[in-house]
């Protein structure tokens, strides 16, 4: 049950992440090493996007330069559909604050079904200059926040078990579904 579950999930997900330049999106792929399947790039809207293949899912990354008016300029061709989204934040206080903004507007486009997840990146700085840990982070942005430290390599399935865990949840919604 669980395998044939699985299989089948593994073909239908969409995983999208959406953050700032430079949070740690890339670092991330690379993290659950990266296979990059197709790239658009629009130099003067500050929007890249592209899609890369992790085990048997397809993951959409974006980069938003700033402002959220892209999501709602692209969301329609490209969000929408999506079974999780991930939020990437550096976890400096301004890049939480605009973070937050881009969860309203990401509300705005997708059910209730998909989740908004936050992921706490670059978690190695906090000591040092001022940002923000998880428990702040998830303050903020009120909707459930995973630290992590991206650069890491020890760090691989930390990211992997909150893809997969989010991926659990996943299955188990449309199990009670059907
Ligand atoms: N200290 C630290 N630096 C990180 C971390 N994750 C990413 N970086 C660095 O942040 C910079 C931007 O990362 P990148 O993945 O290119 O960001 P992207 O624009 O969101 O794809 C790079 O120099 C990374 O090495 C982290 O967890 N800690
Ligand atoms: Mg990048």
């Amino acid at each position: 049950m669980f395998f044939l579950l699985s299989s089948e999930i593994s073909r239908l997900v969409k995983i999208t992440f959406i953050g700032a330049p430079a949070v740690g999106k890339t670092t991330m792929l690379k993290l659950l090493s990266e296979q990059t399947i197709d790239r658009l790039y629009i130099p003067t809207h500050g929007l890249d996007l592209k899609t890369v293949k992790f085990e048997d899912y397809f993951l959409r990354v974006w980069d938003l330069a700033g402002q959220s008016g892209y999501l709602r300029a692209y969301s329609k061709d490209y969000l929408l559909g999506s079974d999780i989204i991930f939020i990437v934040t550096d976890s400096t206080p301004r890049n939480v604050l605009s973070s937050r903004e881009l969860i309203n507007y990401a509300c705005k486009f997708v059910g209730k079904d998909c989740p908004i997840v936050a992921i706490a990146n670059k978690q190695d700085l906090v000591k040092n200059d001022g940002r923000m840990d998880v428990k702040r982070v998830e303050d903020v942005l009120h909707c459930k926040t995973y630290g992590l430290t991206a650069i890491n390599p020890s760090e691989r399935f930390k990211l992997m078990n909150i893809i997969k865990k989010e991926l659990d949840k996943i299955a188990i919604r449309r199990r009670l579904k059907d």
